[in-house]
C-alpha cells in the first residue's frame, strides 16, 4: 500500500493546496518551522529521500531557500550530510521518511557518530493520534537511533518544532561533535498553528561559544613542556579539521619548530614537502620523542589504543572529557577547542624558545626527514611498478601525482584504499575524506556529492574498491543531477580483497576464497547510462592518461567519469597483512 493511500480522508486535495498557497501569514505548519529552524542554524542544503511523512519539510525549505538534494538511497543522504558538515564546518542535515527511510540512513549516521561529525537527522513518524497503533512504516526510531547519536527524541508539539531542532543542533556541538536524531510525527509536522505560539529561538542566540581553552594553568604547563623539549612531536586528529583549528595548528608547529603528524580528517593540514609535515615516521617519533602531544583523536584501534607510544611526556588534548586518558595513562590532559588551545599555547610560549632547543629540534627534524626519505625510497619500486595486472600501489601513486591543490580526495574501499593512504598526500586542509573509525564501505558517493556541492570550484576524486563501489554508486547520477560531477576511480580486483586476504591466511586457498569473490564488472559502462564517460584500464602506463581524460570529460560534459582499473588481487597492503583479527 502506498503512503498516500493510507491517508484516506486526510489526503491533500487541490482545494487544500490552494489554501496552502493563500495561507494566512500568521499561521505556520510544523514543516515550515523545521525549515525556519534549519535556516537559523545555517543549513542551506538538506539531503533526503521523499516519503509521505516528511513532505511538509520540503514545502518549508522552498520558502526558506534551502536546497533539497534528493538521492536514490538514504545511506547516501546520510553520508552526504556528514560530508557536507565536514566540508562546510556547519551542521549537516539528512531528512528521511519513517521506517525503512530511517533504517537505510543508519550506517551514515553511525559513521558520523564515530567520526564526530555534526549531523542532524530528521525523520518522519506516524501521527501521534495513531501512536503505537501499527501505522505504516512505524518503528521505535528513537530507541534505535539512541546509541548512535548524542541526542535522540520525538517532537511532541508543533509549537516546539523549531525549539527542538535548535536543541538537537546544540547537542551536535556539545563537546566532541556528533549526530542527533529527531523524529516528528506526521500530525505534528502538518499541523498549522498561530505563529505567535511557536517557540522560535533567535539565530545566533541559542548556543554558546565552544572555543574553550580549559584551565589556563594547563596551557602554561604545556607551553613550558614544549619550550623545554628537545624532541617534541604533535599528532593532530580529525577534530582539528572538524572544529576548524587547522590554522592555529600550523602556527603552533611553525612557531615552536615542532614536527607534525596528521590523522584522518586532519590530513592535508600541511602540504607534503612542508618542513613541518611528517607522515612516514610516526612509529619512530612515538618511540624516540621526549614529548608527544595528541590533539583531537582518541587512542582507538588506529592508534594501537595508545599502547605503542613510549615517551617520557604524553599530553592529550581533546574536545571530549571522556576521551582524555582513555585506554592508557597520560602525563596530563586538556579538554577544549583544539584551535583555541594551540593558539593559547603558542602565545604562552612566545619568545621563550631558547636557541639550544631550537638547534636540537632542527637535528630532530633532520633525523625524521632522513627516515621519511628512506621510507619513501622503499615504496618507490611498487609505486613505479609496470606489472600487469596493475600493482595497486601504482594506482595510488598515479592518483597522488594527479591531485591538484584543489582536489578533494575521498577513499572508499578496503585494501586498495588502505594502500592509497601510503601514497596520497592531500595538498590542503579538507582535501582528504575517509569514513573514519566506523570503517564503513559506501561513503564515497555521498562524500563526493557533498564535497562538490559545498565547493563547486574544487575537483573531487573518489577512489573506490569494486566492492564499495557497488554499494552506493547509483547516486553518482544524483551528484550529476545536482551539478556536482566527480572523477570515480575504481581499483578493481573482483573481490572483497581485504577480507579475502585474512580468510586465505587463516583457512588456506581452497576454503579462504569463500564469500568474498565478486564478478568481473566493466564499471566504465556504468556512467554511460546517463551520458557520463568511462574507461577500462589494464596497463600501468594508461592510468595517467585516463585520469587526465577524466578531468577533461568531467569539465566538458558536467557528468561524472569512471576509470575502472584492473588491479592485481594478489597484492595487499601491509596494514591488511598485519591485522591480527584472524590470527
Ligand atoms: C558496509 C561494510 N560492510 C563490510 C565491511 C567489511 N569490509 C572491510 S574491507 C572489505 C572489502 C572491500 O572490498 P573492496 O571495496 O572491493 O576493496 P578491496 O579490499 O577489494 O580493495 C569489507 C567487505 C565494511 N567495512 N563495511
Ligand atoms: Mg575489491
Amino acid at each position: 500500500m502506498t503512503e498516500a493511500a493510507t491517508k484516506g480522508p486526510q489526503a491533500t486535495t487541490a482545494e487544500d493546496t490552494l489554501k496552502q498557497k493563500t495561507r494566512d501569514a500568521n499561521v505556520i505548519s510544523g514543516g515550515h518551522l523545521v525549515a525556519k529552524a534549519l535556516k537559523a542554524e545555517g543549513v542551506d542544503t538538506i539531503f533526503t529521500l521523499c516519503g509521505g511523512h516528511i513532505i511538509d519539510i520540503y514545502d518549508g525549505c522552498l520558502d526558506e531557500g534551502i536546497r533539497i538534494v534528493d538521492v536514490r538511497h538514504e545511506q547516501t543522504a546520510a553520508h552526504a550530510a556528514d560530508g557536507y558538515a565536514r566540508q562546510t564546518g556547519r551542521l549537516g542535515c539528512v531528512v528521511t521518511t519513517a521506517g525503512p527511510g530511517c533504517m537505510n540512513a543508519v550506517t551514515g549516521v553511525a559513521t558520523a557518530f564515530r567520526s564526530e561529525s555534526p549531523v542532524l537527522h530528521i525523520g518522519g513518524q506516524s501521527a501521534l493520534s495513531q501512536w503505537k497503533m501499527g501505522g505504516l512504516q512505524d518503528l521505535p526510531h528513537v530507541d534505535i537511533m539512541k546509541p548512535i547519536t548524542k541526542f535522540a527524541s520525538t517532537v511532541m508539539s508543533t509549537e516546539r518544532v523549531a525549539d527542538m531542532i535548535s536543541m538537537a543542533a546544540r547537542e551536535c556541538f556539545a563537546g566532541a561533535y556528533g549526530p542527533s536524531y529527531l523524529e516528528i510525527p506526521r500530525d505534528i509536522l502538518d499541523r498549522e498553528i498561530d505563529v505567535s505560539r511557536a517557540v522560535l529561538p533567535k539565530p545566533g542566540h541559542y548556543r554558546a561559544s565552544t572555543r574553550s581553552i580549559g584551565n589556563p594553568d594547563d596551557i602554561e604547563k604545556l607551553a613550558d613542556i614544549l619550550v623545554n623539549s628537545e624532541r617534541p612531536a604533535i599528532l593532530f586528529g580529525q577534530q582539528v579539521w572538524t572544529a576548524r583549528g587547522h590554522n592555529e595548528a600550523i602556527a603552533l608547529l611553525r612557531g615552536l619548530d615542532i614536527p607534525g603528524y596528521f590523522n584522518g580528517g586532519s590530513r592535508g593540514t600541511l602540504p607534503p614537502g612542508d618542513p613541518h609535515h611528517f607522515d612516514r615516521t610516526r612509529s619512530l617519533a612515538f618511540g624516540k620523542a621526549d614529548v608527544i602531544v595528541i590533539i583531537g583523536t582518541p587512542f582507538d584501534f588506529r592508534m594501537g589504543y595508545g599502547k605503542r607510544i613510549s615517551v617520557p611526556t604524553l599530553v592529550q588534548v581533546d574536545m571530549d572529557y571522556r576521551t582524555v586518558g582513555k585506554n592508557r595513562d597520560i602525563t596530563f590532559g586538556i579538554v577544549g577547542d583544539p584551535g583555541a588551545i594551540c593558539a593559547a599555547v603558542l602565545q604562552a610560549a612566545s619568545g621563550r624558545l631558547k636557541n639550544d632547543r631550537r638547534q636540537a629540534r632542527k637535528q630532530w627534524m633532520k633525523q625524521l626527514t632522513d627516515a621519511e626519505n628512506v621510507a619513501l625510497e622503499k615504496l618507490m619500486p611498487m609505486f613505479k611498478s609496470e606489472q600487469t595486472p596493475i600493482h595497486p600501489y601504482r594506482v595510488a601513486y598515479e592518483i597522488n601525482e594527479f591531485l591538484t591543490d584543489d582536489t578533494v580526495y575521498i577513499g572508499d574501499g578496503g585494501d586498495v584504499v588502505t594502500i592509497s593512504a601510503q601514497a596520497v598526500r592531500p595538498r590542503a586542509p579538507g582535501n582528504w575524506m575517509d569514513p573514519g573509525a566506523l570503517g564503513s564501505l559506501g561513503v564515497g558517493t555521498g562524500f563526493a556529492m557533498a564535497a562538490g556541492l559545498a565547493h563547486p570550484d574544487k575537483e573531487v576524486l573518489c577512489y573506490y574498491g569494486d566492492g564499495a563501489f557497488g554499494m552506493t554508486a547509483f547516486d553518482m547520477e544524483t551528484a550529476d543531477r545536482f551539478g556536482a560531477p566527480y572523477i570515480a576511480v575504481i581499483g578493481n580486483n573482483s573481490a572483497m580483497n581485504q577480507i579475502r586476504y585474512g580468510q586465505i591466511t587463516k583457512y588456506g586457498a581452497e576454503r579462504g576464497n569463500v564469500g568474498n569473490k565478486l564478478g568481473d564488472m566493466k564499471f566504465s559502462v556504468f556512467p554511460q547510462m546517463w551520458g557520463g564517460w568511462g574507461e577500462e584500464v589494464r596497463e600501468a602506463s594508461k592510468i595517467a592518461p585516463a585520469l587526465r581524460k577524466a578531468r577533461e570529460m568531467v569539465a566538458k560534459t558536467r557528468k561524472s567519469a569512471v576509470i575502472n582499473i584492473w588491479v592485481d588481487p594478489n597484492e595487499y597492503a601491509p596494514g591488511t597483512k598485519n591485522q591480527t583479527m584472524y590470527k
